[in-house]
């Protein structure tokens, strides 16, 4: 399905089953970390299943000769130094995943990563011919938001988007915080990697790629998505409060049910997203609902909401109308909504000579690529902002993620890591120094 080359003019890229073996077999590895009966696996940010994997993916690296380093927020670094000094170009993703989620959604990121960077050390050390900048492969602390909220938590510290403090005293639904669960496993730092206070003062450029996620690429038959824009994202938590009663003595007018409430506005999430058509999503994920007992009316539901949109007017639109039906919620449940916190991010563009860099290393691969907007989010969502940034796609089979179903063959994730493999020597090499980040 995928168009893969066989023979280039001038370049270290070649179709190479000896090179894909390395890659497939430290995938095979990986992918059993945390792995679900069903197919799908169960890292959740800092549990003993995410430990194992780091603790799996430090030793990868050390044996080829990495330095491994963990900042105050559980990001896990691997450091190539060529150049005492020099700025770093920083490539990875996150081994982390969702609740029964795929094996593919950041950890092919990670792995793609790591193995890029050391085939450009190998080249290195063969050919006595070091890159310009030093190189970096990350393992982003919690980029799911499942156990610990919100998602992208080890990138917005790193970036400065978010306070360590107030990150490090998040907690999860039993209440351990995020200092807590990362120092059970072992995955605390005391310093920041690149210095302290503004991590990104050192890097040059970053680069991730991913599972699309989505159907663009299969559909249009292309190989490698070249991600130009962000979707934008209102995530909201919502505490709606009712009266704690008995379900089967309780006359229904007396009722201040809080599920009812919630319910209310589950269903107009829905109703909006079919208002509004396909450039919208909205969606609750999570209701915690209290006391969760069968003949108790519920006192009380705390729930996760999201609204995307490539378009911040519609998004602005969509959360008036969500405003709105809230409202309408409260008085017809006889409720009352808090708004316990929110969790934004705009929909912004990608640096061009990034994307114009993927495509020239595309196209001199012989790999077919297209333009792609992301809906999920992702850790260079934050990195972007700060940093010039390159985000790639490989294809995901009919766009399942977040499922156990997730699926990316073997040939792809190769074409993918052959593609990263070049794109990140040209960073190397200064490809990206011109470009300007949003918030320089
Ligand atoms: O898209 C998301 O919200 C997740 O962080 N990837
Ligand atoms: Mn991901
Ligand atoms: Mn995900």
């Amino acid at each position: 399905m995928t168009a893969r080359a066989n023979e280039f003019d001038n370049l270290r890229i070649t179709l190479d089953p000896a090179r894909d073996r390395e890659f497939l077999d430290s995938w095979a590895e990986l992918e059993v970390i945390g792995a679900t009966p069903a197919g799908g696996v169960e890292r959740q940010a800092a549990t003993v299943e995410d430990g194992q994997m780091r603790d799996w993916f430090s030793r990868w690296l050390r044996e080829r000769g990495f330095t491994v380093e963990v900042d105050r927020i559980g990001n896990l670094f691997g450091l190539l130094e060529f150049h005492p000094g020099a700025p770093y170009v920083l490539v990875g993703s996150h081994l982390d995943s969702q609740p029964r989620g795929g094996r593919f959604d950041g950890a092919y990121g990670v792995l793609a990563g790591a193995v890029a960077a050391d085939r450009i050390r190998r080249q290195a050390a063969d050919s006595g011919v070091t890159p310009r900048y030093n190189i970096a492969v990350v393992d982003w602390f919690n980029e799911e938001g499942s156990r610990f909220k919100p998602s992208l938590m080890g990138s917005a510290v790193f970036t400065g988007a978010s306070d360590l403090e107030d990150t490090l005293n998040i907690t999860d639904q039993d209440g351990v915080t995020v200092r807590e669960a990362l120092t059970v496993i072992d995955s605390i730092g005391e310093r920041d990697v690149f210095g302290a206070g503004d991590g990104t003062r050192r890097l040059a450029a970053y680069a991730e790629i991913h599972i699309e996620q989505g159907r663009e690429l299969e559909k249009n038959n292309f190989a490698i998505g070249l991600v130009d824009r962000t979707w934008a994202a209102n995530k909201y938590e919502l505490n709606v409060i009712g009266a704690q009663g008995h379900t089967g003595a309780t006359a229904i007018d007396d009722r201040q049910d809080a599920l009812l409430g919630a319910a209310l506005i589950v269903v107009a999430l829905r109703d909006i997203a079919d208002e509004f058509g396909e450039e919208l999503h909205t969606s609750c994920g999570q209701l915690t609902v209290l006391p969760n007992s069968p003949v108790v009316v519920p006192r009380e539901v705390h729930m996760h909401l999201d609204l995307r949109s490539d378009n911040d007017q519609l998004l602005a639109a969509a959360d008036a109308a969500l405003r709105k039906r809230i409202a309408e919620a409260e008085i017809r449940a006889k409720v009352e909504v808090e708004h316990r916190k929110a969790h934004v991010w705009p929909g912004h563009h990608y640096q061009p000579q990034g994307v114009e860099l993927a495509r020239a290393v595309a196209d001199d691969l012989g790999l077919t690529s297209m333009l792609v907007r992301t809906r999920a989010g992702h850790d260079s969502t934050n990195m972007k902002e700060v940093v010039p940034s390159v985000m790639l796609f490989v294809p995901s089979v009919e766009g399942i993620s977040h499922s156990e179903a997730e699926y990316t063959s073997d040939e792809d994730m190769c074409t993918g890591v052959d593609l990263l493999t070049e794109t990140l020597a040209r960073m190397l090499d200064g490809a990206l120094d011109s470009a300007i980040t949003e918030r320089a």
